[in-house]
């Protein structure tokens, strides 16, 4: 009798501990191929086990390279807040014990370049492989999104922590992968860009545009010509108070962005888009009188003199002044909707600017239509409208950035209904985004003259970061994995799957996003 009570009590012990089993089965992840990662990794191979971050686990860094542990903190920092485990980074010199994330840099797989990666996960530790501390961060986005939505939690949360095992080889499709923020329509403070270049490197995005010049506000201190942003940077489209980065805000937005390796790209737009600067220094008009600030959004209606010497002084000192604060290798010069310049004084201007832009060691980007001048070899041209001017600057052997405004452009409303954004180059829905190759868009350019894709958010209609996210998510994963993952990979019905599977982590991470019909959230 007192047997068999034994036996039953054992029995019963047996099935709760294969219901917790199997509860937990059913929750965690045992398949790495069917990780929802966004971008799409170039290769994944799964063996169907799980390793469990546990609190007491570390990671470690092989060698006493500062710039690997300075990575390595980044994921700490990452992993820390949801999990409570406070994990620190430690250097080693070989593998580490079970139950570690293993970061290092043998710099010796040629196949993955500069930001490409390996990761292994096995049971007993994760170890993420790179020829460059540059790669394990890219890396390290795919770590954190193969964790439960729940890790981009900012307070402890109960929950196992666990990583499908297998092996990831990952490396980018195009160089430059990047978004711009028109900080001169209405202005967005540091906070609010560091936010942006977070969500940046989510998905593993590599550039930052700031349009820091139009003519509603000039937002980047310049210190031999203070009043562009005394004057220039007091107001902003519908007549807010604007505002402007000091050099040192700059700086800081500058080191926080390359502690993500992400480059920030300066835009001074000219000459037409230049009001800020014209109403604040008479002496750049063509006719000596300053212009009054202007706060609404039409465009195409200013241009600085291109026959005065004192317009090149202008440009040569801004463009001194930002390439000294500036260590990425491109300075942006707009030239776009010139509409009130002389087709005979842009072709000269564009050609001279591009000689100070090369002056100061920088490499010039424009949008496509500076392809009427006489380009440098070195330079880029932005496609946005004009096939043409696209076809005309690889003529030049410019390289090309893709930004069609039809694709690319995340301040286009979703659809009739969305009620922030334009609509000039139609509706953009997420499929829309998502949907094309950039090496087959426009008739004349291949792979081979692009130099990647850049998704431009102008805020003609946006005043706070709410409504950034709102345009950006779920748009600029898209723009991303377009840069990232071989067109041959990608197709919109098994994307919009794993988009749908990011809703949980775009809530953990506080994002206002667009819940588009087209995709199953989940
Ligand atoms: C066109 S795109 C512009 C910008 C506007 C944008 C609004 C480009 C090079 N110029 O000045 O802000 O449309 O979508």
């Amino acid at each position: 009798m007192i047997f068999k009570r034994r036996e039953n009590t054992v029995a019963a012990f047996v099935m709760i501990f294969m219901t917790v089993v199997q509860m937990s089965c059913t929750k965690t992840p045992t398949d790495l191929s069917k990780e929802p990662i966004i971008p799409k990794p170039v290769s994944v191979t799964a063996t169907g086990d799980r390793f469990r971050l546990k609190k007491g686990a570390g990671i470690y860094v092989k060698g006493e390279s500062a710039e690997l542990m300075q990575v390595g903190q980044y994921l700490a920092d990452i992993l820390n807040p949801a999990t409570g485990f406070a994990i620190e980074v430690k250097s080693t010199d070989g593998e580490p014990r079970s139950g570690s994330i293993y970061l290092t840099t043998p710099g010796t797989d040629s196949k993955i370049g500069n930001e490409g990666y390996e990761l292994t996960i096995t049971e007993d530790i994760v170890k993420l492989t790179a020829n460059s501390p540059e790669g394990i961060f890219r890396g390290i986005q795919t770590i954190r999104q193969l964790l439960p939505a729940d890790i981009e939690k900012s307070s402890k949360t109960e929950k196992s922590w666990e990583i499908a095992t297998g092996t990831i080889t990952d490396y980018p499709a195009y160089s430059y992968r990047g978004s711009m923020l028109d900080v001169a329509r209405h202005f967005f403070g540091v906070d609010d860009v560091k936010r942006y270049i977070d969500f940046l490197a989510c998905y593993k995005m590599n550039a930052l545009h700031l349009h820091l010049t139009d003519d509603q506000g000039w937002r980047i201190e310049i210190k031999s010509w203070p009043n562009l942003t005394e004057h220039g940077g007091s107001t902003q489209v519908g007549g807010g108070k604007g505002g402007f980065y000091t050099q040192e805000q700059y700086k800081d937005i500058v080191n926080y962005a390359a502690d993500r390796y992400i480059t920030i790209i300066p835009e001074i737009d000219m000459p037409g888009h230049t009001n800020a600067a014209l109403s604040s220094y008479p002496e750049l008009n063509p006719d000596g009188k300053a212009t009054e600030l202007y706060t609404g959004i039409d465009v195409g209606f200013s241009t600085l003199s291109t026959k005065k010497e004192i317009t090149y002084k202008f440009i040569d000192d801004v463009m001194r002044e930002l390439s000294e604060l500036t260590p990425g290798p491109y300075l942006h010069l707009g030239g776009d909707e010139s509409h009130v310049t002389k087709k005979e004084d842009y072709i000269p201007f564009v050609a001279r600017v591009q000689d100070i832009v090369a002056a100061h060691g920088k490499r010039v980007i424009g949008w496509d239509d500076i392809a009427i001048s006489t380009l440098k070899a070195n330079a880029v041209a932005q496609y946005w409208s004009k096939a043409e001017n696209a076809n005309l600057a690889v003529s030049q052997n410019a390289k090309i950035i893709m930004s069609p405004a039809a694709r690319t452009y995340v301040d286009m409303k979703y659809d009739s209904t969305t009620t922030l954004g334009l609509h000039w180059a139609g509706y953009v829905e997420v499929d829309a985004a998502y949907n094309w190759d950039p090496a087959t868009l426009v008739p004349g350019i291949g792979k081979d003259n692009i130099l990647g894709i850049e998704a431009p958010l102008w805020s003609e209609t946006l005043t706070n970061m709410n409504e950034i996210e709102y345009m950006v998510f779920p748009r600029l994963p898209g723009i991303a994995e377009i840069g990232w993952t071989p067109a041959s990979m990608r197709n919109w019905d098994e994307y919009k799957v794993r988009l749908g599977k990011q809703g949980e982590r775009f809530s953990a991470m506080d994002i206002n996003y667009y819940e588009s019909d087209l995709v199953p959230w989940i």
